[in-house]
């Protein structure tokens, strides 16, 4: 970066810091950095949006019912609410599900919801919810069903676990129903929902069954992948090229049993730490899998996080297998990069996305020549931007990892394996830490690229106004206001209409799509009716 944008990038926390009330600028002036991949430096995260501000951020209910329970297939999810939380989020995320069978239950096109209307708020809601579990078990006689609260029933105090619990007996425990306490307002994002959910998959399906299904050596598990617009399917065909067994994935194209047989793997990759590293952590700390981080965003990523697996199970074969594997797709993956990088290198990209593709799409980017100038998380915390040591198990955080803790929380009889301190801490020993260095975001990015964290509206005009980026990512609240202003925007949510974008193919998809976006000029042809015509200033008669 020259030393002219960089001056200018420094400037733009005090532009925008300025416009705001003093307090107001006082707090979001901690969270716009420039960064500095040699000292990292703090940033403020995962607090509370000021009330007034436009926040590109989500609740704690899409976290939890639509992150990380929405893609798998033969759960029903059931919103209890009035009916907009469960229309809203019906599909609008392009996660993708492939039924091994056709007799195999699929509920993902369905949105089931309660429904409440005034007089449940006034009166509860609960018979309303029992009835439409016996609604949802007549129709489709499901092995599972979930019970989401949104804020009215957590206002009015509905007891979504309780009837969870009668149901339950209502059906001899034969379907194993559970609620989740995940409230839009419980948190101050997505992120809260993420943890209430991992935390009910662990109570309720992990570990339920010890089937152990293929014959391949090793069993691995893919933790923060969610098959959006069929990345799941790209990397499972890869997994099964090396021949890793993949036992579950959290949660992309995910049946339950994937998730009740879990605990059988060797060892979880983790792909988005930020959503569901507490499953990794609880996985650790029970069944004694280790997990190590990997990104599968790009193709050189996916070239690397496959060498990493390799070797972690330090097996010849494994690593020979890989390296044919990465050498047969790259071949395709050079000859799309060529043809495509007259018109992406050199461009510039920003990207503001929830909690890691922000950080994993700069990969792709840069295989592509276009360097992100900012970026920033919608609700990524602080570990998200700076990085750490990821060390196994309970040594991160005492509060979360307390292995007491989870063994009174879990169920005796179903606990499999019962693991002392001394047992993890000779684990620990036995990994090498390396596999687990996790960086943030801010180790990757250049030396004065901006980093802001839950990026306000107005901050991202600022951004277009001052600095023109050929691309700017987010999602489908930013993307007209963007193009409106002459620049293409790239939703990373839902991909648009596009992808899969994960792995070598991916990587393909994406380059492609990209390319076109950075090389049309329609966008700055735009002009909004006031910009093109002349307009009469109305004026008040007095
Ligand atoms: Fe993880 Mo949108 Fe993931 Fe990330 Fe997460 Fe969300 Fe999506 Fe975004 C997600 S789980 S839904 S990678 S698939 S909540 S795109 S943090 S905000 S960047």
């Amino acid at each position: 970066m020259g030393t002219k944008k960089k001056a200018d990038l420094e400037k733009f926390r005090d532009e925008v810091v300025e416009k705001y009330p003093k307090k107001v600028g006082r707090k979001r002036a901690k969270a716009i950095i420039n960064n500095d991949p040699d000292t990292i430096p703090q940033i403020q995260a995962n607090i509370r949006t000021i009330p007034g501000i436009i926040t590109q951020r989500g609740c704690t209910y899409a976290g939890c019912k639509g992150v990380v329970l929405g893609p798998t297939r033969d759960i029903i999810n059931i919103t209890h609410g009035p009916i907009g939380c469960g229309y809203y989020s019906w599909l609008t995320r392009r996660n993708q599900t492939k039924p091994e069978t056709e007799a195999e239950a699929n509920f993902i096109s369905y949105c089931f919801s309660t429904d409440m209307q005034d007089s449940n708020i006034v009166f509860g809601g609960e018979d309303k919810l029992k009835q439409a579990i016996r609604e949802a078990v007549e129709l489709f006689n499901p092995k599972a069903i979930g019970v989401f609260s949104t804020c009215p029933v957590g206002l009015i105090g509905d007891d979504v676990h309780n009837v969870a619990k009668q149901m339950m007996a209502e059906y001899d425990n034969k379907i194993n129903i559970f609620g989740f306490s995940c409230e839009g307002y419980r948190g101050v994002s997505q992120s809260a929902g993420h943890h209430i959910a991992n935390n009910q998959l662990y109570k309720h399906l992990i570990g339920n069954d010890d089937t152990v299904n293929g014959a391949a050596k090793y069993r691995i598990n893919l933790l923060g992948e969610y098959n959006i617009g069929g990345d799941s399917f790209v990397l499972e065909e890869i997994f099964k090229k090396c021949g890793i067994e993949l036992v579950a994935t959290f949660s992309g194209n995910s049946t339950i049993s994937h998730f009740e047989q879990a605990h059988t793997a060797d060892l979880s990759m983790v792909m988005c730490h930020r959503s569901i590293n507490y499953v990794a952590e609880m996985l650790e700390t029970s069944f004694g899998i280790p997990w190590i981080k990997v990104n599968f965003i790009g193709a050189d990523a996916t070239a690397k996080a496959l060498r990493k697996v390799a070797a972690y199970f330090e097996d010849e074969e494994l690593k020979a297998k890989v390296e044919e594997v990465i050498a047969e797709e790259m071949a395709a993956v050079d000859m799309a990069r060529e043809a495509v990088l007259p018109k992406t290198n050199g461009k510039t990209s920003m990207l503001f996305v929830g909690g890691s593709r922000a950080h994993h799409y700069q990969e792709l980017f840069s295989e592509l020549g276009i360097k992100t100038i900012a970026a920033g998380y919608e609700f990524g915390h602080r570990d998200d931007y700076e990085g750490r040591r990821v060390l196994p198990s309970i040594q991160v955080d005492a509060d979360t990892r307390n292995i007491e803790e989870i063994t009174v929380t879990k169920d005796e009889k179903r606990f499999k394996e019962r693991i002392t301190k001394e047992k993890i801490e000779e684990l620990e020993k036995a990994i090498d830490l390396e596999y687990n260095e996790y960086g943030g975001l801010m180790a990757d990015m250049e030396k004065g690229a901006l980093i802001i964290d839950d990026l306000s509206h107005y901050e991202m005009d600022k951004l277009i106004e001052l600095y023109h980026p050929d691309i700017f990512c987010a999602g489908i609240k930013e993307k007209y206001v963007v193009q409106k202003m002459g620049v293409p925007l790239k939703q990373l949510h839902n991909y648009d209409s596009g992808g899969p974008y994960a792995g070598f193919k991916g990587a393909i998809n994406f380059y492609n799509d990209i390319a076109m976006m950075v090389s049309t000029s329609i966008w700055k042809e735009l002009k909004a009716p006031w910009e093109r015509e002349e307009v009469i200033e109305a004026a008040y008669v007095y």
